[in-house]
């Protein structure tokens, strides 16, 4: 497997400085949480830094990488092809720089829709992206930042929630993936049995 550092430079090369920076922010702030949650630390770096590699394709280039793939492409992906580009990011980490580590795999697999009962490593990526210090203040994100060092499952509910919010006002739901819903109705369950506790 390609060490941290060697594939900083290859995710330095194919994307540009703002997607670069927020790279770092989650390959950063994923290191932080798998400290605080004892998950593997090098596997969240690259993680981290292989998660939106493949970002910067377009919607054509997706749909076509993809296909030739044979990877499954639901009418959702085929209508917002950048639902892809963690799938796609994952097959690059195998073909191109021989990360084979399952868990780093569905992490980056995984890391734009969440999927139901994910492992540290998936719920950490899952976070990172979204609490990382480049990301722009919206309603909501101080709490899940200060929540992210607390309780993970928590935290992934508190992301979907606003998530499907944001959704819901700006995508039809033929566009909302079945994912996304899955892993809400998922981590809901565990928020309304801890508060029923
Ligand atoms: O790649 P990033 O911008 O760092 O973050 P990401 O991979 O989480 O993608 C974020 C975008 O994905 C954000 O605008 C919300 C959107 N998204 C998340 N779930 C769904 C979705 N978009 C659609 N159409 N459907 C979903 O289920
Ligand atoms: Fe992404
Ligand atoms: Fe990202």
């Amino acid at each position: 497997m390609i060490d941290s550092k060697e594939l900083q430079k290859k995710v330095r090369k194919a994307v540009s400085d703002k997607r670069f920076e927020h790279i770092i922010g989650v390959k950063d702030t994923a290191a932080c949480l798998a400290m605080r949650y004892g998950a593997d630390f090098d596997s969240a770096v690259i993680a981290g830094l292989l998660h939106d590699y493949c970002k910067p394709l377009s919607d054509k280039e997706m749909l076509s990488q993809a296909k030739r793939r044979h990877l499954p492409v639901s009418r959702t992906e085929q209508e917002h092809p950048y639902l892809l580009h963690g799938k796609l990011a994952a097959a690059y980490g195998r073909e191109k720089f021989e990360i084979h580590d399952e868990d780093i795999l569905g992490a980056v697999t995984w890391h734009t829709t969440g999927k139901p009962d994910m492992s540290l490593l998936e719920m950490i990526l899952f976070t990172a992206d979204y609490i990382e210090p480049n990301r722009k203040m919206i309603p909501g994100m101080e709490q899940i930042r200060e929540m992210a060092f607390v309780d993970l499952e928590e935290t992934v509910y508190m992301i979907l929630k606003n998530t499907l919010r944001y959704l819901e006002e700006t995508v039809d739901p033929s566009g909302i993936d079945q994912h996304t819903y899955e892993t809400f109705d998922f981590y809901n369950e565990i928020h309304l049995r801890k508060k029923g506790d």
